[in-house]
């Protein structure tokens, strides 16, 4: 087996353990962070499935997932970019009812690395509790909102109002595996973005147009 197929494999399995040993040695043997990263997606891709054939529960995807977490502990470093250049703040947090944070902790490496001091504000964060943090830090530019389940879709649309009625003109970033473009323009966000990439690229454009 290769060391990308043992990363893989011992995510899936949820070898919290094991995988920062691992995503080092595969970082030695020459494979890009980038790549790490990419296999351990596809690993969190087939515990969703498994899960949705009922052949795995809640504790497994629990334990899946934080074996991706220690992975990414070991990856940051390395996909940090040049953040010298203020860009402002960015406030960041999963929906109101949604406990999903691994996609939402990669955007915010990923926005971080592109210039922005980063207020992150976990899982299951309300409406209000956005607005506040954009009252109590300084030079926030951006709220980024994030959401993975169909059910929470009525909480991002919710803050992303209540955001919007309070700071006009503050700018507010959605995505989330059911978010679509046409969903963030219809609850009237100002971008979309459909991965950790793009959503730093799309970050950037948002603040500097
Ligand atoms: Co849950 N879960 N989960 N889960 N879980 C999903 C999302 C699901 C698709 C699994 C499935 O059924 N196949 C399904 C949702 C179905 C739906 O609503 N459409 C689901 C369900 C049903 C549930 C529960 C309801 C299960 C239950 O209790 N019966 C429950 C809900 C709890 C709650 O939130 N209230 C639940 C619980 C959990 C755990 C807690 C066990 C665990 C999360 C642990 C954690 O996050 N710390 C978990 C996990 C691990 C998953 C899967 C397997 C993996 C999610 C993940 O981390 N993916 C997931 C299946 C799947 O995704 N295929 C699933 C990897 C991550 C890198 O991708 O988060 O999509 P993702 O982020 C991407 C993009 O979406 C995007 O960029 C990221 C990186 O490129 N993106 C943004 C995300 N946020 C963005 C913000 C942006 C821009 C882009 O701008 C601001």
């Amino acid at each position: 087996m290769s060391k990308i197929e043992e990363v893989k494999a011992k995510v899936e399995a949820g070898k919290s353990k094991l995988i920062p040993g691992l995503v080092q040695e595969a970082l030695d043997a020459g494979i890009v962070p980038a790549e790490i990263l990419q296999a351990m997606v596809d690993s969190m891709s087939v515990v969703g499935d498994k899960f949705s054939a009922g052949e795995i529960f809640v504790p497994e995807m629990l334990i899946a997932a934080k074996a991706m977490s220690k992975g990414v502990e070991v990856l940051k470093p390395l996909m940090a970019g040049d953040s010298s250049s203020s860009l402002g703040t960015c406030v960041i947090g999963t929906v109101a009812g949604d406990l999903h944070d691994i996609g939402k902790n990669l955007v915010s490496m990923m926005i971080e690395s592109t210039g922005f001091e980063m207020v992150d504000l976990g899982v299951d964060v309300p409406a209000d509790a956005f607005v506040e943090a954009v009252k109590n830090n300084a030079n926030v530019k951006l709220v980024a909102c994030s959401g993975l389940l169909t059910t929470t879709m009525p909480a991002m649309k919710e803050a992303v109002q209540t955001i919007k009625a309070a700071f006009p003109d503050l700018k507010v970033i959605v995505g989330g595996a059911p978010v679509t473009p046409e969903y963030a323009g219809e609850i009237g966000a100002d971008g979309y973005a459909p991965d950790a990439g793009s959503a730093s690229v799309k970050a950037k454009e948002l603040v500097t147009v």
